[in-house]
């Protein structure tokens, strides 16, 4: 992949790798066993200016798009997708405002984000609303020049460690998906506290936690686009951010293989390096084959949203749903060939396929994936009738 990427590209990807060896490397055991946020890690992020990788200059940022976040997401997952996602779920959280924020907002937010100064976070899934976004419950009522927001976020990432939050919540309940809007809620707002933090499964270190507001009161200036937009806001937001998804999956899996190979290649049982059998060889054929398809379309999806190309929202799916399925069946193998090894803690290939689980549940399941990219072939084949 590195022949298709400039030089600026490139250099993006050698300042994340060193970070990601020198910086996250040595403390990822302990972040996911003790659960600690890795606020230290995104701050070398930040001095290298990788926070605003997406951003647009004239906000502060790198100048960016989603290549660049995959880039950059691709090569922290590979030693710790829980840094990944704590630093990629700034993304998801500031799209809805350089997608549709007004100047104001862009102005007043962006720059901050860019510099790791203040961190985002994205808030669309509730109790009852997970697959069925158009279900939120949270409501947001009009009253003079200000908005009140009650209800329940569930599942946050970076909640409560986040400073800025974008909020989809309900205008008119009468509209379906197209009575629901997009807001900017920041800490601190009088009303808007944080529940419990999860224990998870993997990508332990990101916190996880609901948001709980009750008579939040918010300026009627945070309301992101317009009323009603809300859904379409939060789609379009999901678009940009699947890749980095599937990014995040890719790392996973290409970390995965760096363990598993060298491993084989150094265990030695019946006399012989065990990568010599070829029942190991063959595996760790298969998982190579697959960790480069992963990146093809990856990195395909990802140049599709930046050019906004008619069929971007399909590869975004598509990278997301095929890389979280590699980074499963890559980090279990990987697990098989470290054998009991594998299993144990001392090795990261446990944790590895702990982490890549999420990848096929979160920012939409794999079957809410499928949806979308059978829809969007129902919809290109019948025009090419
Ligand atoms: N971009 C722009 N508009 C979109 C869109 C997109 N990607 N997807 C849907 N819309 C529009 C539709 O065109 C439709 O507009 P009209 O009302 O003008 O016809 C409207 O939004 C409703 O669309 P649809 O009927 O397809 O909505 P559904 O309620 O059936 O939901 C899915 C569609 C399932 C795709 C959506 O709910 C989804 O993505 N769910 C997963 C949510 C998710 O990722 N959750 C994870 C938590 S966030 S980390």
């Amino acid at each position: 992949m590195p022949n298709f990427f400039t030089e600026e590209q490139l250099e993006i990807q050698n300042l994340c790798r060193q970070i990601a060896e020198n910086e996250i490397k040595p403390v990822r055991a302990k972040l996911d066993e003790e659960e600690i946020f890795p606020k230290e890690c995104l701050d070398k992020l930040a001095e290298a200016d990788m926070m605003g990788v997406y951003i647009p200059e004239e906000y502060g940022g790198f100048g960016g798009g989603c290549l660049e976040l995959c880039i950059a997401m691709e090569e922290i997952s590979k030693i710790c997708s829980a840094v990944g996602v704590s630093f990629a779920a700034n993304a998801l959280g500031s799209y809805p405002i350089i997608l549709h924020g007004s100047e104001e907002q862009k102005k007043k937010y962006l720059p901050d984000i860019a510099a790791g100064k203040k961190l985002v976070a994205f808030a669309l899934t509730e109790p009852d609303a997970g697959s069925d976004a158009a279900g939120v419950k949270t409501t947001a009522v009009k009253d003079a020049e200000e908005y009140v927001i009650n209800g329940r976020k569930q599942w946050i990432t970076n909640g409560g460690d986040a400073d800025v939050y974008t909020v989809i919540a309900i205008t008119d309940k009468n509209r379906g998906s197209r009575g629901a809007s997009a807001f900017i809620v920041e800490k601190g707002t009088p009303g808007f506290e944080f529940g419990k933090k999860e224990h998870k499964l993997g990508i332990r270190a990101s916190s996880t936690r609901e948001l709980i507001f009750e008579n939040c009161r918010i300026p009627k200036e945070n309301l992101i686009a317009r009323e009603g937009m809300g859904f379409m806001v939060a789609m379009k937001t999901l678009d940009n951010s699947r890749p980095g998804v599937g990014a995040q999956a890719l790392g996973i899996a290409q970390g995965a293989l760096d363990e598993a190979v060298p491993y084989a290649r150094e265990r030695r049982q019946f006399g012989h390096p065990i990568i010599s059998f070829q029942a190991v060889s063959h595996m760790l054929a298969d998982m190579a084959t697959q960790v480069e398809a992963a990146r093809g379309l990856v990195y395909r999806a990802a140049r599709a949203i930046d050019n906004k190309d008619k069929d971007a929202q399909k590869l975004a799916s598509m990278a997301k749903v095929y890389a979280s399925d590699v980074a499963m069946k890559v980090t279990t193998d990987a697990v098989q060939v470290l054998g009991g090894y594998g299993y144990m803690r001392e090795y990261p290939v446990e944790k590895m396929m702990r982490d890549a689980k999420i990848t096929q549940i979160y920012e939409g399941t794999n079957q809410i994936q499928r949806n979308v990219i059978a829809q969007n072939l129902i919809k290109e084949y019948a025009r090419k009738r």
